[in-house]
């Protein structure tokens, strides 16, 4: 048995689940904060998706297209020699997070939606997709983002269910 992630989500997290939950109105412009998803279960995983992380400041590969509905396992990887994470959000949020681990790198630094991974090591994140439209991501290690170490998870309108349950028969 495992528990829910939720327990350890993030208050703008809790707020996105709360804007999912009063209608989805407003989605067409794909940048609220609802947009991006929530924490996916390991039993309701549709693909892996290895992404590996190296000291060039970029994602390999740094876009990754999904379809609404899917729950995606990321298989992150770093292949450098720092310390990389890969961390879900709209670029706004990325944005703000990458200032606030500026003025104090140290700040603790875990939730679903990233993975922080040391140099040699391999991290994971499950993501379920809801919305259609583009989830950033970012690496926020101090100096990373501003050197480019970001990406894209454009996700398309099609519900994913109905070909997975296809091709499993
Ligand atoms: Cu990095």
């Amino acid at each position: 048995m495992k528990s829910h992630p939720l327990f350890i989500a993030v208050p703008a997290l809790l707020l996105s689940l709360t804007a999912l939950a009063s209608g989805g109105h407003g989605a067409s412009h794909g940048a609220g904060p609802e947009a991006i998803g929530k924490p996916g279960v390991a039993a309701r995983v549709t693909r892996t998706v290895n992404i590996d992380m190296r000291d060039d400041m970029r994602f390999h590969a740094s876009l990754i297209h999904a379809r609404r509905g899917e729950t995606i396992r990321f298989i992150v990887k770093n292949s450098g020699k720092v310390r990389h994470e890969m961390v879900l959000g709209t670029e706004k949020e990325l944005k703000a997070h990458d200032e606030s681990m500026k003025k104090s790198p140290e700040m603790a630094h875990a939730a679903p939606n990233m993975a922080t991974v040391a140099p040699g090591k391999t991290g994971e994140i499950i993501w379920h997709f809801t919305t259609a439209g583009k989830v950033g991501f970012a690496c926020l290690q101090p100096g990373h983002y501003d050197a480019g170490m970001k990406g894209l998870v454009q996700v398309s309108g099609g519900n994913a269910t109905h070909k997975e349950i296809h091709h499993a028969h």
